[in-house]
């Protein structure tokens, strides 16, 4: 007999079609009834600006109709909005007569890193590694240019954004409306080319330094609202505990930096030995350094920083150490110009959801002669 969990992965496995077709071939499909593609450190660490078919994607439903696809729909279309003062309606062309920006993006899952929390018997979801995450270059409109000068509630404080992706609910979050008007923007294109459906084409918010589960796809409707929406993904899923009882929802990206080489468990010969990464934050700060241990924290070292791509983007680094045959475990720790630095302690973060980890990287290899 099944057990419940493989006759649902069966009938996910039977349901889950089309598939998008054109992604790297090594990206990881986590079991999960949704498309879930993580990539591995060795597909992101080729690139500063991640290709499309090696960024990772993670949906929470059935791609809406004719989305599984990396082909991009193109600017068509009407967005819903709702500013609090009448609801319009914008046709999509309009965008690009609109001023247009490119940021690149360190686009992260919160679950990203989720397995290196300790007791993972008791951490639901995905066992997402390290590729939860990609460095991509963004272009659209800022929402501060479609919100400026247009009557809205003075006293809305959050930007609520809805899908055209979910079951009985569709899906919507709801992040501050003082930073969606900093940094905000409604994206149509990623690296370079129009934005490719399955990555929410032909509009999806993009929040630069925010946790990617707010990147909302297939943007249908805008709201200026008082409260966050009450939606199951803003609600039910991406909280986590707010160290005083109460649970808040992910938003900002805590500092991190993670290895890309060695690979786990690599066995490399004996002499210079690179290690290299990429490290990235909320934005709010330059990241300042990353430091690295091979004697799990007694010393440090710092790694060589590439220069600055902007301030929402991955910063990459690398350490070129002389290392003699045996097993060694290397750590890296990023800091930022506002002194922010990540924890030693794995389970800082520690939450039923395995959501934010954000701890030091810690990664075994070998060295032979
Ligand atoms: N409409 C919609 N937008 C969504 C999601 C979703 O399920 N539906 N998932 C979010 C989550 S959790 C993440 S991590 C990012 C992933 O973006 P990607 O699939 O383009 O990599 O999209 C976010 N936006
Ligand atoms: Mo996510």
């Amino acid at each position: 007999m099944m057990t419940v969990k493989a006759q649902r992965s069966a009938r996910h496995f039977a349901s889950r079609c089309p598939q998008v077709q054109g992604k790297h071939p090594a990206l990881h499909l986590h079991d999960d009834p949704a498309e879930i593609l993580e990539a591995t450190p060795e597909l992101l660490r080729e690139y500063a600006v991640t290709p499309v078919d090696r960024v990772f994607l993670r949906n929470s439903h059935d791609y809406p109709a004719g989305c599984a696809t990396l082909d991009a729909p193109g600017l068509r279309g009407k967005l819903e909005l709702d500013l609090g003062a009448g609801p319009w309606a914008l046709d999509l062309t309009g965008l690009a007569t609109l001023p247009r920006v490119q940021l690149e993006v360190a686009m992260q899952c919160a679950g990203n890193g989720r397995r290196f929390f300790s007791r993972q018997d008791q951490v639901q979801g995905s066992r997402w590694d390290r590729g939860g995450v990609a460095n991509v270059r963004f272009g659209g409109v800022p929402l501060r240019a479609l919100l400026e000068g247009r009557a809205r509630d003075p006293q809305a404080r959050f930007l609520t954004a809805t899908g055209r992706d979910g079951d009985a609910q569709a899906y919507e979050k709801s992040v501050p409306l003082e930073d969606a008007l900093q940094r905000g923007l409604l994206a149509f294109e990623m690296n370079g080319v129009p934005l490719p459906a399955a990555h929410g084409g032909p509009l999806r918010l993009v929040m630069p330094g925010f946790f990617g589960t707010v990147n909302v796809k297939w943007l249908r409707r805008l709201t200026l609202t008082r409260q966050e929406t009450g939606s199951e993904a803003q609600q039910r899923r991406y909280r986590m505990p707010d160290g005083r009882g109460g649970l808040r929802p992910c938003w900002k990206q805590p500092i991190k930096s993670v290895i890309f080489a060695p690979l786990e468990g690599e066995a490399l010969r004996a002499g210079p030995v690179t290690v290299s990464g990429a490290a990235w934050n909320d934005g709010d700060a330059e990241i300042t350094r990353v430091d690295l241990s091979f004697d799990r924290g007694a010393h440090w070292q710092p790694a060589q920083l590439e220069p600055l791509r902007g301030r929402y983007a991955w910063r990459r680094w690398t350490c070129t150490v002389a290392l003699e045959a045996g097993r060694y475990e290397v750590w890296s720790r990023a800091s930022d110009a506002l002194g922010r630095t990540q924890p030693l302690d794995p389970d800082h973060n520690w939450n039923r959801d395995g959501y934010e980890f954000c701890a030091v990287d810690r990664l075994p290899f070998r060295v032979v002669n």
